[in-house]
């Protein structure tokens, strides 16, 4: 499935639970987001499975993908359109062998060492950051800021999209520290308008 990470939604059970998952997810894609990622660090493998066969359904035919955190078991038993994992997940090597030469695979750097190591051949994006402190992930790493975001971004071979901390008035940052991307939880889970929220990323 092709991808574009222009507006890339990641999902919190917490912040998405006024609307409920599927309804702030609706109303993102309906404002633009062009990417989905269900992400729970909480919830069993199960109910993340039924969760991520009701966003499947939702997204056909959207031409959205979504994309799993983390969890291997969960994106294939829910034939999500791929993965994205962290440094210390799931051995990137270990997903593309079971999702196979389709799926989307990414992996998140924070650092110049990570990018170096990184299995390129074996990847279709990176997640940048985080760019700032954000209170939407525990024990996140070290802020790089749009220099940092700028130094890997340029350093990277791969399509980027950059996360942490990052609101509308930052896609123009983004774009000029060579990303392709950004990627949200805050800033449109959990807004009253999740729709308006997102179209407000593609007014800039
Ligand atoms: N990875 C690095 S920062 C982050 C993740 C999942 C959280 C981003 O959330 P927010 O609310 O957009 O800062
Ligand atoms: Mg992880």
């Amino acid at each position: 499935m092709p991808f574009d990470l222009s507006l890339y939604l990641v999902t919190d059970a917490g912040l998405c639970a006024g609307m409920g998952l599927e309804k702030t997810v609706e109303a993102a894609v309906q404002g633009g987001v062009t990417m989905v990622q269900l992400r729970d660090k909480h919830a069993s493998d199960e109910h993340m499975i039924t969760q991520a066969k009701r966003l499947k359904a939702m997204l056909a035919g959207s031409g959205v993908p979504l994309i799993i955190n983390d969890r291997l078991k969960v994106a294939l038993a829910s034939q999500a359109d791929g993965l994205h994992v962290g440094q210390s997940d799931t051995a990137v090597q270990e997903a593309r062998n079971t999702l196979g030469q389709h799926a989307i695979i990414g992996l998140s750097i924070n650092t110049s060492d990570q990018l170096l190591a990184a299995p390129v051949e074996l990847l279709n994006y990176v997640g940048l950051g985080p760019v700032f402190a954000t209170g939407s992930k525990q024990d996140h790493a070290q802020p790089i800021g749009f220099d940092g975001l700028a130094r890997l971004a340029s350093a990277c071979q791969l399509p980027s999209v950059a996360i942490g901390g990052l609101k509308a008035e930052h896609v123009a940052q983004v774009k000029a520290a060579g990303a392709n991307g950004v990627a949200v939880i805050s800033a449109i889970c959990g807004q009253p308008d999740p729709r308006l929220a997102a179209q407000a990323f593609n007014a800039q």
